[in-house]
């Protein structure tokens, strides 16, 4: 499948999405939106895939946002089916049975940034900015913004950051936990690579349990969410992968476990 606004290239076990609009710092219009979720709906089925790296083409930018010339002469009707198209999106990433990695290499502004909330895992370097500008634009975040930052970092940020619009840099994004590192523009995607590489070689299913059960549980009160935790963890025992893992470490080799 070929595409207009995305790349997508997959090597060991690892698919690199990247969103291509340069010009436009990769904003996201409908178009750009629509093969995101066929790419990713695709690399759902795709067992060879085991990890995703999602990042933006060209040196300035992740994704600075929702297409400001498409929005712009949205009727409220029309807003809706824009904004139900980037929940589709991200809730595709947040559900997809690989660990998702943002490899964030510029601005993340406003659907940038909820894009990047939506994934598991991100990583930064060191010139990214994050915000959530829309109130400057007399609109909400309109891709789950609102829910997720919070759920983030804290309501107490996310309201400064959701109230204020301010655009902050990678090292205050890593203080208060929007992202787990900051590293050096041109090592970003390596570093992402080589986490995605440790991924991919650990259980497949391990991992996709694991996945499946913290963003679950965590809509779960936490008496639930264990017992939710113990069956997926029952569930371990009935596959192969268990067997070979813990045979590999009484033989003191390391394990071989086969893409599921
Ligand atoms: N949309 C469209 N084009 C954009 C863009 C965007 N978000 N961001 C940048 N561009 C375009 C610029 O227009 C410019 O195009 P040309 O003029 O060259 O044709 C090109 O990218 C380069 O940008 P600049 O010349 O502005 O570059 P600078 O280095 O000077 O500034 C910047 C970089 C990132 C600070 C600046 O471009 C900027 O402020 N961009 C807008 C950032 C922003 O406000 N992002 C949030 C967008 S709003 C909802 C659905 C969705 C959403 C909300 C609700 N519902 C349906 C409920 C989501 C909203 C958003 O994401």
């Amino acid at each position: 499948m070929t595409y207009n606004n995305i790349l997508l290239e997959t090597s060991d076990a690892i698919a690199t999405v990247t969103i291509n609009r340069p010009k436009a710092l990769n904003a996201l219009n409908r178009e750009t939106l629509e093969e995101m979720l066929t790419c990713f709906n695709e690399l759902a089925q795709d067992r060879s895939v085991q990890v995703v790296i999602i990042t933006g083409a060209g040196e300035k930018a992740f994704v600075a946002g929702a297409d400001i010339s498409f929005m712009q002469g949205l009727t409220p009707d029309e807003g809706k089916v824009f904004g139900r198209l980037g929940h589709a999106v991200t809730r595709t990433i947040e559900n997809l049975p690989q660990p998702v990695i943002a490899a964030i290499n510029g601005f993340a502004l406003g659907g940038g940034c909820e894009l990047s909330l939506a994934c598991d895992i991100r990583l930064a370097s060191d010139n990214a900015r994050f915000g959530q500008p829309e109130v400057n634009l007399g609109i909400i975040p309109g891709f789950g913004g609102t829910q997720r930052l919070p759920r983030l970092i804290g309501k107490g940020l996310a309201n400064e950051l959701l109230f204020s619009g301010k655009i902050i840099d990678a090292l205050e994004a890593c203080r208060v936990g929007l992202v787990n590192r900051v590293v050096a523009q041109d090592r970003l995607m390596a570093e992402c690579r080589e986490l995605a590489v440790l991924i991919a070689s650990r259980g497949p299913a391990a991992v996709r349990l694991c996945k499946e059960v913290v963003n679950n549980g965590m809509e779960m009160d936490l008496h639930r969410a264990c017992s939710y935790e113990a069956d997926l963890f029952a569930l371990c025992f009935a596959g192969a992968e268990q067997k070979e893992g813990m045979m590999a470490f009484l033989e003191k080799r390391p394990p071989k476990f086969q893409a599921n």
